[in-house]
C-alpha cells in the first residue's frame, strides 16, 4: 500500500465515522421530535362521480389539475363518502358519525336550522382543538340558526362557528334553493336591512313569479321540481323576497370561493390552518363561469368539471407561491356520486356521448350501489405521502380520527362514533390497512343501506310502505363484479346472513369503533 493512499484512508475514515453518526443521529432527532402538523385542505367536490375527472379515466373532459393532485398523490381505487346525497354525506365527514344516527339528516330543506349540534365534537373543533385555525368556504347545506327557523336578517346562530369553525362563508343552503345569497360568519353578506330577505316554501304572493307561470323566461327549463322563485334566470327550490343587494350570479360562484380562499390562506400562513373548501360544482343548476361555457363537448355538466379543476389549480398555485406545498396535507373527494338529469334541462343527458360519469360502478346519486358513494378520492403531502394508487378502503367518515391523530388530539369519549383512524392507509405507509367494512347509506329516509365487507358487497334495499315494506338482500362480489350486475345472495345464503347481521348490530349498536 503506498503512504500516500494510506494517509488518505486514515483521514478518510474517521472523517466517514463522523458523517456516519451524523446522520444517525439526525434520525434519531427525526424518530424524538413530535409529528409534523401539516396544514389540511379538504376539497370536497359536489355530485362528482369516480369516472368524471381524467386521473380516473375521463377522455372528454382534461381535469389537469386534480390529476396533479393524483400524480404528486395517493390515488385512492376504494376511496368512499358515507352517503349518496349531500346533506348526510357532510354530516358524517364533519363529525365522524354516520347521519342514518340522527333523524332529519336528509337533504336539507332552504330554511333548515343547524344540524349538527352546538359542542359536537367535528374534525374541525378536533383541530382547533389541537391549535389550528379552522375555516369552512363554499357549500354548507347543513342548516344555520335554531327552530322555528333562520333569522335571515340577524344572526345566523348556531352554524359553523359554533361547531369548531374559526370562520365561515357559505353558500347556505344549494345553488338549487333559495335564497341565493352568501353568509359570512354570522350574517348574509351585503344585505340591506331596508330590503329585508324573505324565505318560505310557499308563494308570498300570487303575482309573484314563478317557474310555472313565468316558464318561459327561463333562460335554463327545469325538467322536474325547481319551478319556484326564480332568480337570474333560473327555477329554484323554495320562495324568497328581498334582499336584492345580496344576491348572486351562478356565475360567479366558483370564483368568490376561490378569492376568499386565497384571502384567508394567506391571512393564516403562518399557523396550522385547516379550510374546509367545499365547491358548489358540479350541482345544478350547472352554470359556470362564462369563460368555462364550451370547454368540453360535454354542455354544462362538463364545463363544471373544468370550473372545478380551475378552482382546484388556484388553491394549489397559492399553496405554491406561499411555500406551503411541503407543509399542506389536501384530501380531494366528492360528497356523492354522479346524476344527469337532476332537474333541469342542461344537456347532460344528450352531450353525455360515451363519458362514464360513475367509472365501472352500478347507480349514483341517491343509490346504494357502489356509484352513489365511490367517488375520486386523493392525498397529497410531499414528502409524506407516497405517490401512487391504493386500493384500501377509505371514507370521508375516517378524516376526523385520522386528522385527530395526525394533530396528536384525542376524540372525546362518545364522538365521532363510527370513523376509524387510517392515517398509515391514507398516508401510503407500507402494509397499512383501512377499514374492512363500510356502511353506505343513500339519503336516509328509506332504511336502504350498502354494507361493503372486503370485497363482498350486501346491498338492502325497502320498498313498499308500512305494512306493505319488504326488505330485498342483494350481494355482489366486488372483486370480479365491480358493476354489481350478478346478484349471488340465493348462490351464498350464509354469507348474505352473516353480513346482514354485522350490519344490523353495526346499526343497533349506534358506533362501529369498538363495534366488534
Ligand atoms: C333534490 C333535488 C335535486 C338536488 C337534491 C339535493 C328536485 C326535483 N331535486 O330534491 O335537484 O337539489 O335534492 O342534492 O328538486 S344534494 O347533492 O345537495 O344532496
Ligand atoms: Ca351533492
Amino acid at each position: 500500500m503506498n503512504r500516500r493512499f494510506a494517509t488518505s484512508v486514515g483521514l478518510l475514515f474517521p472523517a466517514l465515522l463522523v458523517v456516519l453518526w451524523a446522520v444517525d443521529r439526525s434520525n434519531a432527532l427525526a424518530a424524538d421530535s413530535p409529528p409534523q402538523r401539516p396544514n389540511i385542505v379538504v376539497i370536497m367536490a359536489d355530485d362528482l362521480g369516480y369516472g368524471d375527472v381524467s386521473c380516473y379515466g375521463a377522455h372528454r373532459v382534461r381535469t389537469p389539475n386534480i390529476d396533479r393532485l393524483a400524480r404528486e398523490g395517493l390515488r385512492f381505487t376504494s376511496g368512499y363518502c358515507s352517503a349518496s346525497t349531500c346533506t348526510p354525506t357532510r354530516f358524517t365527514f364533519l363529525t365522524g358519525t354516520y347521519a342514518f344516527r340522527q333523524k332529519g339528516t336528509g337533504i336539507a330543506p332552504p330554511n333548515a336550522t343547524a344540524l349538527i349540534r352546538a359542542g359536537t365534537p367535528t374534525v374541525a373543533s378536533l383541530l382547533k382543538q389541537a391549535g389550528y385555525t379552522t375555516a369552512v368556504i363554499g357549500k354548507w347545506h347543513l342548516g344555520l340558526g335554531q327552530p322555528p327557523g333562520p333569522d335571515w336578517n340577524g344572526l345566523l346562530k348556531p352554524g359553523p362557528l359554533e361547531i369548531g369553525f374559526d370562520y365561515c362563508f357559505l353558500l347556505p343552503t344549494t345553488n338549487d334553493r333559495v335564497p341565493p345569497v352568501y353568509v359570512e360568519n354570522h350574517r348574509v353578506r351585503n344585505l340591506d336591512p331596508n330590503d329585508p330577505l324573505w324565505v318560505g316554501m310557499k308563494r308570498p304572493s300570487p303575482d309573484h313569479p314563478t317557474g310555472l307561470t313565468h316558464r318561459h323566461l327561463l333562460r335554463m327549463d327545469w325538467s322536474h321540481g325547481h319551478h319556484d322563485s326564480i332568480h337570474n334566470g333560473i327555477g329554484r327550490i323554495g320562495f324568497f323576497t328581498g334582499g336584492k343587494s345580496a344576491l348572486w350570479r351562478d356565475e360567479d360562484l366558483a370564483e368568490e370561493w376561490v378569492k376568499q380562499s386565497v384571502r384567508w390562506i394567506t391571512e393564516n400562513r403562518d399557523r396550522p390552518f385547516f379550510l374546509f373548501f367545499a365547491s358548489h360544482d358540479i350541482h345544478v343548476p350547472r352554470m359556470p363561469n362564462e369563460r368555462f361555457q364550451g370547454a368540453t363537448p360535454m354542455g354544462f355538466r362538463g364545463d363544471a368539471i373544468v370550473e372545478l379543476d380551475w378552482c382546484v389549480g388556484e388553491l394549489l398555485k397559492t399553496l405554491d407561491r406561499l411555500n406551503l406545498t411541503e407543509k399542506t396535507l389536501v384530501v380531494f373527494c366528492s360528497d356523492n356520486g354522479p346524476v344527469l338529469d337532476d332537474g333541469y334541462k342542461d344537456g347532460a343527458v344528450e352531450k353525455l356521448g360515451d363519458h362514464k360519469p360513475a367509472g365501472p360502478f352500478r347507480g349514483g346519486k341517491y343509490t346504494v350501489y357502489e356509484g352513489g358513494t365511490r367517488i375520486p378520492f386523493i392525498v397529497r403531502w410531499p414528502g409524506h405521502v407516497q405517490p401512487g394508487v391504493s386500493d384500501e378502503i377509505v371514507c370521508t367518515v375516517d378524516l376526523a380520527a385520522s386528522f385527530a391523530s395526525l394533530a396528536g388530539v384525542p376524540i372525546p369519549p362518545g364522538g365521532c362514533r363510527d370513523s376509524f383512524n387510517v392515517l398509515p392507509a391514507l398516508l401510503g405507509r407500507p402494509g397499512a390497512r383501512g377499514r374492512d367494512h363500510l356502511v353506505q347509506q343513500d339519503n336516509g329516509n328509506r332504511g336502504n343501506f350498502g354494507f361493503r365487507q372486503g370485497n363482498w358487497k350486501l346491498v338492502r334495499l325497502i320498498s313498499g310502505r308500512g305494512k306493505n315494506a319488504k326488505r330485498r338482500l342483494e350481494l355482489y362480489d366486488l372483486s370480479v363484479d365491480p358493476g354489481e350486475s350478478h346478484d349471488l345472495a340465493t348462490e351464498h345464503p350464509e354469507i348474505v346472513r352473516r353480513m346482514n347481521d354485522r350490519l344490523q348490530a353495526l346499526i343497533d349498536a349506534g358506533h362501529s369503533r369498538g363495534a366488534d
